[in-house]
């Protein structure tokens, strides 16, 4: 199947002329990697099918979990519980910034905690190889690492992957979170691969078949998958999931897939990858200039069908315990 070129309306005409990032190979060595999520207890459950990705793609060497925006000691022991479930409880999780970053007479300012800003820090500091960034809530903790250390950040930051924002200009949740994080990411010359998020009917949406397939696996970690998605149903009400096509036997929109099989280094779904360079401001929200020689890389189409089917395959080797296929 061709990818859907999900941005293709405002997109093509610019990128036409310009070669498209290539499929990653997969790598031969895992990649040091840190996620920041924004994981909760009854909000988008799509941050805990990420999370085991994180830890279980056979691409990514998780160093640690930032919890960003619902930092609390709930969600901390509902991390460490699918460590547990998934045998990574060395992985250290850490509460991160917890608030939104301000600026004061010209200084950059944090809400508690900086644990997660520290880890990056550390781990960057003791990583041999560049080490990957994904960030799939705000971008607090990334924007105040990237401020206490700069020149350690350019150095050792291979990409920052960023599931959010959108390149027509609409207010999204993980922009909105922290703006002037954004703009200090967004702006800084550490590697951006952006996955944009877009209307839900163009997005990686599970079928009803494929998640009632995963609540049936009968593993401890599938029924802990599975049992994330009725309280955010519930908190979510009838009519927005009506709208947006989730109510159960529909299925689960996973915004984040294109990014964690890039940064896997697997040649999956087919993504097309722009190069150029990723901007924010507070007028124009968020954008993307393409550039063949721009350091930066935008996701402008995959195929939503065929990731959706490789997420499935994946949880079903985790759950029956065999070796994770590479694609
Ligand atoms: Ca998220």
């Amino acid at each position: 199947m061709k990818p859907a070129l999900i941005l293709a309306p405002l997109l093509l005409p610019l990128a036409a002329p310009h070669p498209a990032f290539p499929a990653q190979e997969p790598r031969r060595e895992p990649a040091p990697a840190i996620l920041s999520t924004d994981l909760s207890l009854d909000r988008d459950p799509d941050d805990w099918f990420d999370a085991l990705l994180f830890l279980t793609l056979p691409g990514i060497e998780p160093k640690g979990i930032v919890l960003e925006h619902y930092a609390t000691d709930e969600v901390l022991e509902k991390t460490k519980e699918l460590l547990r479930l998934v045998d990574r409880s060395e992985v250290p999780v850490v509460k991160g910034i917890a608030g939104r970053l301000g600026r004061r007479d010209g200084v950059l300012t944090a809400p508690p905690h900086h644990d997660g800003a520290e880890l990056i820090l550390r781990t960057l500091r003791a990583s041999k190889d560049k080490v990957t960034l994904i960030a799939v809530g705000g971008l607090g903790n990334e924007a105040w690492a990237l401020h206490r250390d700069p020149a350690l950040c350019r150095e050792k930051i291979a990409a920052i992957y960023f599931v959010g924002g959108n390149p027509f200009g609409h207010r999204d949740t993980n922009v909105a979170r922290d703006t002037v994080a954004a703009e200090i990411v967004m702006g800084s010359d550490v590697p951006i691969a952006w996955v944009a998020t877009c209307a839900p009917d163009q997005m990686q949406k599970l079928t009803g078949e494929q998640e009632a397939a995963i609540a049936n696996m009968g593993h401890p970690v599938t029924d802990f998958l599975a049992g994330t998605l009725g309280p955010w149903r519930a908190f979510r009400g009838e009519t927005w999931l009506r709208k947006t096509g989730q109510l159960p036997g529909q299925g689960k929109n996973l915004w984040s897939l294109p990014a964690f099989s890039h940064a896997a280094g697997l040649d999956v779904g087919n993504p097309v990858w722009l190069r150029g360079h990723a901007h924010f401001n507070a007028e124009r929200w968020t954008w993307f200039e393409t550039d063949p020689r721009g350091p930066d890389r935008m996701m402008v189409g995959c195929d939503a069908r065929s990731l959706c089917e490789w997420i499935v395959r994946h949880i079903r080797a985790v759950a029956e315990g065999r070796a994770i296929p590479q694609q």
